[in-house]
């Protein structure tokens, strides 16, 4: 029997075994992370393992694709399902966005501990939204929701595969391997004509549009790989002679601890479509759409510390807007060291970033009694306290990554009134609970601190 964890392991290996074939790229960003990574464990020791063991971080990744209805949605959801992966969090795009981004989205992702640390795999995935005025007119709304209901994105053995992995935590090998091959294939680049007409169409409105809803099939955009050093990343990649975005998004460098997320991504080649003209003929022509994003992640933050984070960013494009030559990144350092606590058990005195807390082997036993506040506790020797890694995504920076890689703005009628999408409208979309980050960060730091009252014979609750 191949478990759960199991089937996502090896469906990330094999995603990025066929995306390494198809976008050559990818395999240098893959191996110039590996080379950093080592670099970074060289010179740091086990610091650099303070936010995951190395073997985890060389192997993570994430993916992103891109469905263009809630059945297509449900159905992803009944594919990741199989592996343990679950809907968290809710990205709305087209409000994060400056220019045509027309998607919401969520990301599926393990959600336990071990989970996570046997294989922490996720996929953002976004959805169209042909509701939405601002971006589609009636007609060209029911052009596209006819065309899109009219296609098949995963074959029907796939979804029986699938149910079943869901509901038995399991599969057969035979099945598993049956399962594998259809779940790759199904997010590989098509070879199918596109119809040029309806894709250009589409276009015209946004490039993000018409690779959802100007094809018959979804593909893989881009697979992920976590990097220790991305300042470093950037460098090397640069020095290589590919060309990166100009920005890493997300968070500055600065000299306290890594907070939440920062990616930065390049554009990947043209590749190679057959498209079919008007009359009838098969031109090969070519499309850049997929691209190479690399991360880093830091530690996940509570609802005060994603505030803060929030608005150094609304004060950075302040800054910048007032001082038009002015380096954001400078900006930004300057604002964090100002306003963000420099040290990990500051930002837990301050309740900003989450923890998990473990008795320490080494605590006091001069037969004293423990202090009874976990900042007194962590302080004084009795516990210790490990960063919560950040597992989710920034729609800021997710805008950030959709619009670097565009060609066009597209078109958006801002005097029209946006259909509006939320979580709770996804979950009932698909028939899932799309998941609270918050709520999950802060239920592993209960936990352990509810482990730590037990373990020191605390009368009263910690936190
Ligand atoms: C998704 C872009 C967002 C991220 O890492 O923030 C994303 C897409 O391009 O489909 O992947
Ligand atoms: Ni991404």
């Amino acid at each position: 029997m191949i478990s759960q964890w199991q089937l996502r392991a090896a469906f990330a290996a094999r995603l990025s075994d066929m995306y390494g074939r198809e976008v050559p790229a990818y395999t240098t960003l893959v191996d110039v992370s590996r080379e950093v990574n080592q670099d970074v464990l060289r010179a740091q020791g086990a610091d650099a393992e303070r936010l995951g063991a190395i073997s985890r971080v060389t192997a993570e990744r994430h993916g992103a694709i891109r469905v263009g209805t809630p059945a297509e949605l449900r159905q992803v959801a009944r594919v990741f399902g199989a592996l343990g992966m679950h809907p968290v969090g809710f990205y709305d795009l087209r409000e994060a966005a400056s220019s045509a981004v027309p998607v919401v989205s969520t990301a599926f992702r393990p959600v336990d501990g071990e989970e996570l640390a046997r294989s922490p795999f996720r996929v953002f995935t976004s959805m169209l939204t042909p509701a939405d005025p601002r971006f589609f007119d009636d007609d060209l709304r029911s052009r596209l929701e006819t065309f899109l209901a009219a296609r098949e994105l995963f074959p029907q053995e796939l979804l029986a595969l699938a149910d079943r992995a869901e509901a038995e935590r399991e599969l057969p090998e035979d099945d598993a391997e049956g399962f594998l091959q259809l779940a790759v294939a199904a997010f590989e680049l098509s070879n199918q004509p596109i119809d040029k007409a309806w894709y250009e169409t589409l276009e015209r409105v946004s490039a993000v549009a018409a690779d959802i809803g100007g094809v018959r099939s979804t593909h893989i955009n881009h697979l992920t790989p976590r990097v220790l050093d991305i300042d470093e990343l950037y460098r090397r990649m640069t020095e290589r002679g590919v060309e990166m975005i100009d920005t890493i998004q997300g968070p500055p460098r600065w000299k306290g601890p890594d907070l939440l997320l920062r990616q930065t991504s390049f554009r990947a080649l043209a590749e190679p479509r057959a498209l079919r003209t008007p009359d009838g003929s098969v031109l090969s022509g070519a499309l850049r759409v997929r691209f190479g994003e690399v991360e880093a992640r830091g530690i996940a933050v509570t609802r005060e510390g994603r505030a803060l984070y929030d608005r150094l960013i609304a004060l950075v494009d302040q800054q910048a807007a007032l001082r038009p030559g002015a380096d954001r990144a400078e900006l930004a350092r300057a604002l964090w060291a100002e306003h963000v606590p420099g040290t990990e058990r500051e930002l837990a005195a301050q309740g900003l970033a989450y923890f998990t807390y473990s008795v320490a082997p080494d605590r006091p036993r001069d037969g004293s009694r423990p202090p009874t506040g976990i900042n007194d506790l962590v302080e004084q020797g009795w516990v210790r306290a490990e960063p919560v890694v950040y597992e989710d995504f920034l729609p800021r920076s997710a805008a950030g990554i959709f619009q670097s890689n565009l060609s066009g703005e597209g078109s958006r009628d801002n005097e029209q009134e946006g259909a509006a999408y939320d979580s709770e409208w996804l979950s009932g979309a698909i028939d899932r609970e799309v998941l609270d980050p918050f709520a999950l960060y802060r239920r592993q730091q209960n936990n352990s601190l509810a482990q730590v009252a037990r373990e020191l014979q605390l009368d009263s609750a910690l936190g």
